[in-house]
């Protein structure tokens, strides 16, 4: 039985030698990549937002936590499906104006890639006008939003109200997720869909391009 809480442990204190090497163990034991990612080093990670929230540990601290997970991540992802060559749809992804919150989206990201959709990674702070200028430009059929504040989550709203404005909203999909982020606020702003983890994000892209004329492109 491998080790989950030894790997969150790890993330915790933001050791990346540590993580490399129970990483590395859980590979060699054959554990489920997605498995390692959501016990062990997401595991790692929520219970470091528990005590960012009550100033338990600071900025640097999470940020090292943060670092060490990413490098966890990147040695399970070659293992996450090789991914199809043939392009199932282009997602635009970002994370909305005014928030800097990153490794969810990134996650994210990496799925949609890993399970062969062609990803635009537009990274944090996007506004509306990028998102749509992206989706123009690389004839894309998906907006993917995350957003980690109560804050920016308005940002979502006013990304669907410009698609509108630019005359694009029936011919993309927008999809929504992030820790704040609800099927009721979902429907409240008129997105087509949420997810609530990478892995639902992956099933609801698929399925909203099914039947329609949209993918491939
Ligand atoms: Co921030 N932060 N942070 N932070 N931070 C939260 C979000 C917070 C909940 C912490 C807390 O108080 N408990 C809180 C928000 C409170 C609120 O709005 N209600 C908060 C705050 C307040 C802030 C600052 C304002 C703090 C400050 O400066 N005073 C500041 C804001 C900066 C800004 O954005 N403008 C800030 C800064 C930071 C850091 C820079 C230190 C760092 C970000 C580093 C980075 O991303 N590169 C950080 C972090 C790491 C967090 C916590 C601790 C962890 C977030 C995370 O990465 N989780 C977070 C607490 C928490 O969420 N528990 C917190 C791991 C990640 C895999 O999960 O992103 O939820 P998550 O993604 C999941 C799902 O949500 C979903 O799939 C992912 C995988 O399962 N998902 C999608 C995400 N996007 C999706 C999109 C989809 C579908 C699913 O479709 C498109």
């Amino acid at each position: 039985m491998f080790d989950f809480k030894g790997l969150s442990n790890a993330v915790i204190e933001g050791d990346s030698d540590q993580v490399q090497a129970l990483v590395k163990e859980a590979i060699d034991a054959k554990v489920d990549p997605l498995t390692i990612i959501n016990e062990g080093l997401i595991g790692g990670m929520n219970i470091v937002g528990q005590r960012f929230k009550v100033n338990d540990m600071f900025v640097p601290e999470v940020l090292m936590s943060a670092r060490s997970m990413n490098e966890g991540i990147e040695l399970v992802k070659p293992l996450l499906a090789a991914g199809e060559m043939t392009n199932k749809g282009t997602v635009v992804i970002g994370t909305v104006k005014g928030d800097l919150h990153d490794i969810g989206k990134s996650l994210v990201g990496m799925m949609l890639e890993c399970s062969g959709f062609q990803v635009i990674d537009l990274g944090v702070d996007v506004s509306p006008e990028e998102f749509i200028a992206a989706i123009k430009e690389n004839d894309g059929k998906v907006i993917a939003l995350s957003a980690l504040l109560t804050t920016t989550m308005l940002s979502m709203k006013s990304t669907i109200e410009e698609c509108v404005a630019q005359g694009i909203r029936n011919d993309v999909k927008v999809i929504i997720g992030g820790a704040p982020i609800s099927q009721e606020f979902s429907d409240q702003i008129g997105a087509d869909g949420y997810a609530g983890d990478a892995a639902a994000a992956v099933e609801l892209v698929a399925k909203l391009l099914e039947n329609t004329d949209m993918v491939a492109r």
